[in-house]
């Protein structure tokens, strides 16, 4: 697993996700725990770094509760504290239908830093509660680690990426608690490093139900062998952000085709739970031709897990944002997913048919399958 570069093999196509480095190709859904822990090790070790386990100190405390316009809808403001010390402080956002007759499902975004979500109204008509937290008051958007959850764990390897998508799971520990607020149905996004950071947290705590990142592009959905015309690539992000990421990931510069993994292998890690990857055709930046050759070979992991209709991809027109459109996306595969309602047809986007498929394997067929 953790082997040093110049001795990992040179694989032009995808990595096969069904091909331990060494051994047989796993053969049953059974073998699949096994193989998904190896592949979450991969991605730690080369691309993210490793993430402190959950504290057991999680705190809250309710700053405030304004009940909106007609009252239906309410905003708490919840203060999180946890971490060595305490030291880690979390201020959330919590926006929730008034008089739901039930635990209602909730989506959560770090993605406060940029303003509110756009669509705030839209997910509470919906019956969804909306959690939005600033992942920058878990570790800067920036070189340096004075500051932030660094100093508190200090034996970690940690980027930026694995910190923000720490601090998502953090907020899931404290949705958890609440009875107002359905365990069952949490879904997490973001945009852009906002969306890595998302995927990230998605792919490594099985509470999330479901997976949303929009435009996340390189180091996210996005693939790092398979770029698309204008597309950023690991040489820039790595220069221009390398502490979004372990250093690691630098070493295979211009040596892709010697990464044991691509992006693909991380969105495998949601399979079985559901995974929306949002995308728009004029986001060249974000690698949409790249994004779906990740989510057709992720589709072969969520085919052979029997979870074929829980993997969609979704493009739009227009450039880079997050904006109600994308909301209104995300929310329409929720109450598909949540909901049972079928709504899958509109989820298979490949705009980029004609284009040679960035692998040659397929899954594996189980015995009797
Ligand atoms: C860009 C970066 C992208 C993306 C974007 C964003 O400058 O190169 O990977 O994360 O920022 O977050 O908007």
């Amino acid at each position: 697993m953790t082997i040093p570069i110049d001795v990992l093999p040179s694989v032009e196509e995808f990595p096969d996700p069904f091909a331990p480095a060494s051994g047989d190709r796993i053969a049953t859904p059974a073998d699949w725990p096994e193989r998904r822990r190896q592949i979450r090790d991969l991605l730690l070790f080369y691309e993210y770094g490793h993430l402190p386990p959950p504290p057991a100190n999680l705190r809250s405390e309710l700053l405030s509760s304004l009940s909106f316009p007609e009252g239906r809808a309410v905003e708490e403001r919840v203060l999180l504290s946890c971490g060595p010390e305490d030291r880690v402080s979390i201020s959330l956002s919590l926006l929730r239908p008034a008089q739901a007759s039930r635990p209602c499902p909730v989506v959560l975004t770090g993605d406060l830093c940029w303003g509110p979500a756009p669509a705030a109204g839209e997910v509470v008509r919906r019956g969804y509660a909306l959690a939005q937290f600033d992942r920058t008051e878990v570790a800067p958007d920036a070189p340096g680690r004075d500051t932030g959850v660094y100093p508190l764990y200090p034996g970690y390897d940690w980027g930026a990426l694995a910190a923000w998508a720490w601090g998502y799971h953090r907020v899931v520990d404290y949705l958890t608690t609440r009875l107002d607020v359905d365990p069952n149905r949490i879904a997490v996004t973001g945009h852009s490093r906002g969306g890595k950071a998302a995927l990230l947290a998605g792919a490594l705590d099985d509470r999330i139900a479901l997976t949303t990142p929009n435009d996340s592009g390189c180091g996210g959905a996005g693939s790092f062998r398979h770029q698309g015309p204008g597309s950023e690539s690991l040489d820039t992000i790595t220069t221009v952000f390398p502490y979004w990421f372990h250093p690691r990931l630098r070493d295979f510069v211009g040596r892709e085709d010697r990464l044991p993994f691509d992006q693909h292998f991380l969105l495998a890690l949601v399979a079985p739970r559901a995974l929306l990857t949002t995308n728009a055709l004029g986001d060249l930046w974000a690698n949409p031709e790249g994004s779906q050759q990740t989510y057709l070979a992720a589709k072969q992991v969520f085919a052979f897990l029997g979870a074929g209709t829980r993997i969609g991809n979704h493009y739009r027109e227009g450039g880079h944002e997050h904006n109600a459109d994308d909301w209104n996306t995300l929310l329409d595969f929720a109450d598909g997913q949540f909901q049972g309602r079928s709504v899958m047809g509109h989820f298979d986007g490949r705009p980029f048919s004609g284009r040679a498929t960035a692998f040659s394997w397929t899954a594996p067929i189980p015995p009797n399958g």
